[in-house]
């Protein structure tokens, strides 16, 4: 593979401060020598610019940093799609997880029936309304399904990006009480902690694999929000939930991925580097890239 990797030091989705320096700690994790030691060539595309002033906008929403957020991830939208139409596999490090809005604008007027896995203790399916928090990162697959604010559904001027039916989430286990709904109203699949306790992460991505296949996507972007693996392993993480997925079932999923074929761009999230300890969650999203791009053990 081609691959470009594209930082977004993005904080203005939620509260914790840190999340900005995500991409530099997984720079500094040796994302660049894992990948090509797998034979690929890899172009840093250095980090889109976002904004650090955390000015209070729009105070007549329920959205903090609307306008930056917006901002932000305009540019990485466009920035996604000229890395496509060169050609390139884009490789998206977070920042906080709103900018898989910016991703999704960049990746689906490509890809017209993307097939989406959200890998993630949240189900991010929030809207202005139903968000408990204000916070943007908590709304990013609602957005990219068309439900949300107008200006961030709309970012790239076409919505929605993705199909309910073509999206999949790993790994839920913290689902407000708005997004419960719509995941039934929309029959969006979800293999929460429960099914991936019951059924083993095999079956899990068997299922996954076979899903997209029957559905005959163009593409699959994976977003990896770091924080669907258990703290334990990933404590670098603004919104840790106990009980999720461990480190051996998440390098089975990224191996199995890698072996379906189907991975079209990724994007890896949520990387705190204050809360973690010694960049441990920047390690674990680097190793688990290594087994996306094709790392075996033996
Ligand atoms: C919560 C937390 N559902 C919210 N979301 C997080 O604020 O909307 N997403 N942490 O990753
Ligand atoms: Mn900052
Ligand atoms: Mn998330
Ligand atoms: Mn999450």
């Amino acid at each position: 593979l081609s691959i470009s990797l594209i930082g977004v030091p993005m904080d203005l989705g939620q509260n914790r401060r840190g999340v900005d320096m995500g991409p530099s700690a997984i720079r500094y994790a040796g994302v660049v020598e894992r990948i090509e030691a797998l034979g690929h060539s890899v172009k840093d595309e250095g980090d889109i610019a976002i904004s650090h002033t955390r000015k209070e906008q729009s105070p007549n929403t329920h959205l903090r940093n609307l306008e930056d957020v917006i901002d932000g991830n305009t540019k990485l939208g466009n920035k996604v799609n000229e890395v496509l139409e060169a050609g390139q596999f884009p490789l998206v490090l977070g920042g906080d997880h709103s900018i898989a809005i910016g991703t999704l604008a960049g990746l689906a007027d490509k890809y017209e029936n993307l097939g989406v896995i959200w890998y993630d203790a949240h189900a991010d399916l929030n809207t202005a309304e139903t968000s408990p928090s204000g916070n943007i990162h908590g709304m990013p697959l609602a957005v990219s399904l068309g439900l949300g604010h107008a200006d961030l559904v709309n970012i790239r001027s076409y919505a929605p990006k993705v199909k309910p039916e073509n999206v999949i989430i790993i790994g839920a286990r913290s689902v407000d009480p708005g997004e419960r709904e719509l995941i039934k109203e929309k029959g969006i699949k979800v293999f929460s902690m429960h099914e991936i306790d019951k059924l083993g992460m095999t079956e899990v991505m068997n299922q996954t694999i076979e899903y997209f296949r029957e559905r005959s996507v163009d593409g699959v972007h994976l977003s990896l929000d770091l924080d669907g693996i258990d703290p334990l392993y990933t404590p670098g993480v603004g919104t840790p939930v106990p009980g999720g997925i461990s480190y051996r079932e998440s390098h089975l999923a990224m191996e199995m991925l890698y072996a379906s074929n189907l991975i079209t761009s990724a994007e890896f999230v949520e990387v705190n580097p204050i809360l973690d300890e010694k960049n441990k969650t920047a390690d674990v999203a680097v190793a688990l890239m290594g087994s996306l791009f094709g790392e075996s053990l033996v």
